[in-house]
């Protein structure tokens, strides 16, 4: 069975934009694929977070993880922090890993450009990403479209590695889902829905309460055309509409178009906000049960003796390679 192999930092609340482009398709690829799914919080402290937020939140993405339908019976999931090897491999990877390339990564130059003082790990954030992947042989990589550029980094350094010492990597390939890629901030439709945004407005929180969540999408920025196409170039807001209600009811977009080719905008928008909070509520109420239970601490024990003894084996063939072994 081939291995896929995903994460999602916590560091904020988590948005419609990672539910659709993230959580929705690990759930699609369970079956299928042998899965390892994991909470990466040594990611999210390349920006600055708050000790204790930061251990509520990777323990609330686990339950959300469970309550939007990741089985822990078919998916391994685990804290990146829980296993040591990460950072080892990625030191590794580091060192084989060119400045210049390390350099041309997209989010770096944005997210640098956000920061005064950005911290090293902010550069060094696609190699730790590399060992990630690297560690489990994973062969397919669900992540939005802005991530694909750290999986295509990914593939170099380990083809580079594998020409240097020796077959150790398998190389990986990012999955793209096709719609849904990138769904936008509901105030500025040309912008990701980030779950780092500063104005929330524009973003939907999947643990956010059903009123808020109606009233966000009621007040999405639209255009004056009044004309419902799916356009994303010059109509952002409206194909992010329908993007989103595609997705959620898992129909093509051209048919999603069809049926509201004669709706206003309000019309429209209702619609969405339908679909989007009988989801967001659904989620909600298995979210609150597993954070009654244990679940949480027992998935990630298991997850935690899994993944160090796997990856273990993968850091000792690497240094054996690289002649760090005594
Ligand atoms: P940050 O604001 O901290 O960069 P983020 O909300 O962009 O966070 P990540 O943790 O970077 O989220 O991403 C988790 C997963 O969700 C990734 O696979 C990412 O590509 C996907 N994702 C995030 N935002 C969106 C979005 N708006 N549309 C589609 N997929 C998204
Ligand atoms: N950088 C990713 C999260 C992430 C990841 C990974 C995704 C860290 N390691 C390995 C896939 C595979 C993000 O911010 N979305």
């Amino acid at each position: 069975m081939k291995k896929l192999l995903t994460g999602i930092q916590p560091s904020g609340e988590i948005t419609l934009g990672n539910l659709i482009g993230s959580i929705k398709q690990m759930v699609k690829y369970q079956d299928e694929y042998d899965s390892y799914i994991f909470v990466a919080n040594m990611h999210a402290i390349t920006v600055n977070q708050d000790p204790q937020t930061l251990k509520e939140r990777a323990k609330n993405l686990v339950a959300l993880y469970l309550a939007c339908g990741i089985d822990p019976h078919k998916n391994t999931i685990f804290l990146q922090s829980d296993n040591p090897y990460h950072a080892n491999l990625s030191w590794v990877l580091e060192c084989n890993t060119y400045f210049g390339e390390a350099g041309r990564m997209t989010q770096f130059k944005d997210k640098s450009q956000k920061h005064k003082n950005f911290s090293v790990g902010l550069f060094t954030y696609p190699m730790l990403m590399a060992a990630d992947i690297l560690l489990y042989d994973a062969d397919y990589i669900p992540v939005g479209i802005d991530q694909k550029q750290h999986v295509e980094l990914t593939r170099d350094i380990a083809l580079r590695f594998n020409k240097k010492y020796g077959p150790t990597f398998t190389i990986p390939e990012p999955i793209i889902p096709q719609n849904g890629a990138k769904i936008t901030d509901l105030q500025e439709p040309t912008k990701k829905m980030s779950k780092s945004s500063e104005n929330l407005k524009g973003t939907i929180l999947v643990l956010d309460d059903i009123a808020t969540t109606r009233k966000k999408i009621m007040s999405a920025v639209t255009d004056s055309d009044n004309l419902v196409k799916y356009d994303p170039e010059n109509k952002p807001g409206i194909s992010n509409l329908l993007n989103i209600y595609s997705v959620l009811t898992s129909m093509d977009i051209q048919k999603v178009e069809e049926k509201f080719k004669d709706a206003n905008y309000g019309e429209l928008k209702k619609n969405v906000a339908d679909v989007v909070c009988n989801t967001l509520e659904s989620i909600q109420t298995k979210y609150q049960e597993i954070l009654q239970s244990n679940l949480v601490d027992e998935v990630l024990d298991q997850g935690q003796e899994k993944t160090i003894a796997i990856a273990k084996q993968k850091v000792s063939e690497v240094f054996t390679k690289v002649g760090l072994s005594r």
